[in-house]
């Protein structure tokens, strides 16, 4: 415990301020230096990486972050990395990433494969009068932890054993999409006697042709959201490990099966991937986050339509549960302390124009909490919202037909010339979501803009701020 000496101008106030003010600076070293862990996560391609780097970026240049009430009552001070708080977790490699942006070919950032994390420490003045009469600034230190959205959709294998597990996979294979593409991976198990003895290279056979279904229907246009294990679609250090060796079977009758057998080798195999890698990732790192983010690419789904933006709900769904278990959920006492603030936010909101980012927002909030997923979902205060981490267009008006359509412009990734592109209407509900999403929408990916940031201020984003502010603004009070 220290004592800070109160600053002379207190002795101005009355006694009872002078007492309050003593009281309060009378508490463990580091009260004006707090910490707060953010997780940024999504599934891959949602854009974690960009947002992060235009996070920071905009903080250290804080201009266009007048959306954050810090910014705006001018009691930001100034915002610069520290070292990262976990030697063993990478760090987040903002650099790299902000001088692929800002080069002068600008870049997107490369795709990120792993857990990475980096420190902000922000200075502010706080809004209280007595707080800045004792310490005229204060610092938050923000932990910026990204990690692959891939890996919550594991949280449901724990309640659920090998058995249980594969019957639902396979009931899911055998619906469209996935029927296709897991054709192979199929055909193959079908072929085999699960409960016959076997080895590891049968074993190793299954497994390979079962990732490659994932990986398939990841890379799939139809952009499928929901694949398990998360680990085989993004292995992080494990890539390779045998803990990733195994694969659904056809469930053999009830009965009792040889040790040997490929169906027990497999059995064995789940239940060490839920106990050494599902548990402990949730105890070890995602219990630690005090807020969270969550991106979600709404709009990559809508583009295939109605399909896969059914599965990305249910996937949203799974994400949800995660943050805020009931206290009579059964993974409750798996994640015990909860979440206090989550927003949800659909990402890339610069395909489309700014008539439309309500309707973005709208959607967004209409998928997650659609009925079935709020049973399952108890009060954190959640938010939702469109934004854009990095504004790579700018509004424009094109006439068709002689009427005149809200557009963007802005160059698109295969091209080199700015294209003004109306992007189509976005529904607004979920059940108006065109089937066939190709015919309706053209939400195009357009390359990074040009000189981005050489103004001096942060990188153009939408938004931003204003996911930042409901996320941390408390803290900076
Ligand atoms: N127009 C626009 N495109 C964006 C924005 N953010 C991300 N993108 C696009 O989305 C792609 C993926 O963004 P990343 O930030 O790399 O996504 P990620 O979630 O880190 O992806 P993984 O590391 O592969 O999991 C980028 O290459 C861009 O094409 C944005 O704010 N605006
Ligand atoms: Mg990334």
């Amino acid at each position: 415990m220290i004592k800070v000496a109160p600053p002379l101008r207190l002795k101005d106030l009355s006694g009872q301020i002078v007492r309050m003010a003593e009281d309060a600076v009378t508490l463990a070293e580091g009260v004006f230096e707090t910490t707060v862990r953010l997780g940024v996560t999504g599934l891959s391609k949602a854009g974690k990486t960009v947002f992060i780097t235009s996070l920071v970026h905009n903080l250290m240049r804080p201009e266009r972050m007048q959306g954050l009430a810090a910014v705006a009552e001018g009691r930001f001070e100034a915002a610069l990395l520290r070292p990262q708080p976990d030697p063993e977790v990478p760090r987040f490699d903002y650099e790299t990433h902000l001088a692929a942006l800002q080069s002068p070919e600008p870049r997107w950032p490369e795709s990120t494969r792993r857990t990475s994390q980096l420190r902000v420490s922000i200075r502010y003045r706080p809004a209280s009068f007595l707080r800045r009469q004792i310490r005229g600034s204060a610092t938050l230190n923000l932990d910026i932890v990204d990690y692959p959205g891939e890996w919550l959709l594991d949280l449901p294998l724990l309640q659920i054993d090998y058995g249980e597990w594969c019957r639902r996979v396979l009931a899911e294979c055998d619906q469209p999409p996935r029927q296709t593409l897991a054709a192979e991976w199929r055909r193959h198990i079908d072929s085999i006697d699960p409960v016959a003895p076997s080895d590891e290279g049968a074993a190793q056979q299954c497994a390979q042709l079962y990732t490659g279904f994932l990986r398939a229907a990841r890379a799939h246009p139809a952009g499928l959201s929901r694949l398990q294990p998360g680990r085989f679609v993004l292995p992080g250090d494990l890539e390779g490990s045998p803990a990733l060796t195994f694969s659904p079977l056809k469930p053999p009758p009830n009965g009792r099966w040889r040790r040997d057998s490929l169906w027990s080798l497999m059995e064995s195999r789940y239940d060490a991937y839920k106990e050494r890698i599902v548990r402990p990732f949730f105890r070890d790192h995602f219990t630690k986050l005090d807020r969270q983010i969550v991106l979600v690419d709404v709009l990559r789904a809508l583009n295939v339509g109605a399909d896969s933006v059914g599965d990305l709900r249910l996937a949203m769904g799974e994400l949800l549960a995660c943050f805020r278990p009931g206290r009579n959920s059964w993974l409750w006492p798996i994640l015990g302390r909860r979440i206090e603030r989550v927003v949800f936010a659909a990402t890339k909101a610069d395909h489309v124009p700014v008539s439309q980012h309500d309707r973005l927002a709208g959607l967004i909030g209409s998928l997650l909490f659609d009925p079935m997923n709020r049973a399952t979902f108890q009060g954190a205060r959640v938010e939702t919202m469109a934004l854009a981490a990095l504004r790579a267009t700018r509004d424009a008006q094109a006439k068709r037909k002689g009427v005149m359509l809200d557009c963007v412009e802005g160059i698109p990734t295969d091209g080199d010339a700015p294209k003004v592109v109306f992007p189509g209407d976005l529904p607004d509900r979920p059940g108006d979501i065109a089937a066939d999403g190709a015919a309706a929408y053209r939400f195009l990916s357009f390359r990074p803009p040009q000189e981005a940031g050489a103004d001096g201020r942060g990188l153009p984003h939408i938004r931003l701020d204003r996911a930042m502010d409901f996320l941390i603004g408390d803290l900076l009070t």
